[in-house]
């Protein structure tokens, strides 16, 4: 039997959330090894294991990978999350790449001198360039690509989920997107994932970011 799979990250959302989001709903089980202070994070350079210096890394089929965009596609080509054909997967890459652009916007903001000042750049980002298209795409489709279930839906769900945390009532306007997230959170995986309890990370913390700080001998926010 394949060996577990492993997550190397922090105790928190950051960059390793879309994956734990990927592998709940491709029904893979994994186990987590969270860093909390810099000399785990040595060791990890120490040996070898993080090939650019950089978390996320996922012990998975005897490798150890990095990079997330990386980490999400190998997941998604081998559970079938990834289109039927090379221009169903490109719509997919699309949408995701959006998607990740969006959420990270939001990822960075308790790393920045004054996260007030981006929420509105962030919000009209939202609702005038990115939840348009899905909403569109959404008018007569169940699924973004294709006719069945993708790494793009899982990554809508994880990113209109952290819209909704951040801007409360954002999709009162798009209720093709809202009821998409309906309909996703009625997959089993994913209703058991959104329970408390299970290994969906909450908002950032101080502790978060202090730990990330520490993690990586940070003194300086972000702009
Ligand atoms: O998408 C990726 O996985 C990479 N392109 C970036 C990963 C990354 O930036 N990881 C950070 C921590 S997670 N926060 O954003 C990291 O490991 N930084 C340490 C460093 O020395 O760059």
């Amino acid at each position: 039997m394949a060996d577990k799979v492993k997550l190397h990250y922090f105790n928190g959302r950051g960059k390793m959330e879309s994956i734990r989001w990927l592998l709940t709903v491709a029904e893979v089980e994994f186990d987590e090894f969270h860093l909390t202070n810099r000399d785990q994070y040595l060791k990890l350079l120490n040996d070898g294991d993080l090939m650019f210096q950089q978390v996320p890394m996922v012990v998975i089929d005897g490798m150890k990978l990095v990079q997330t965009r990386a980490i999400l596609n190998y997941i998604a080509e081998k559970y079938n999350l990834h289109g039927n054909d090379i221009k169903e997967r490109v719509k997919i890459n699309m949408y995701t790449e959006a998607l990740i652009e969006l959420m990270e916007m939001i990822m960075i903001l308790p790393f920045a001198q004054d996260p007030n000042a981006k929420l509105y750049n962030i919000e009209t980002k939202a609702k005038e360039r990115y939840l348009p298209v899905f909403e569109k795409q959404l008018m007569e489709h169940i699924y973004l690509v294709g006719s069945r279930l993708s790494l793009a839906d899982v990554l809508l769900m994880e990113c209109t989920l952290m819209l909704e945390e951040k801007f409360v009532g954002i999709l009162a306007d798009f209720r093709n997107v809202k009821s998409f997230q309906g309909r996703m959170s009625k997959i089993p995986a994913i209703s058991r994932f959104l329970q408390p309890g299970s290994k969906r990370k909450p908002q950032p913390d101080d502790v978060y970011v202090k730990t990330v700080k520490e993690v990586f001998n940070l003194n300086i926010s972000l702009p």
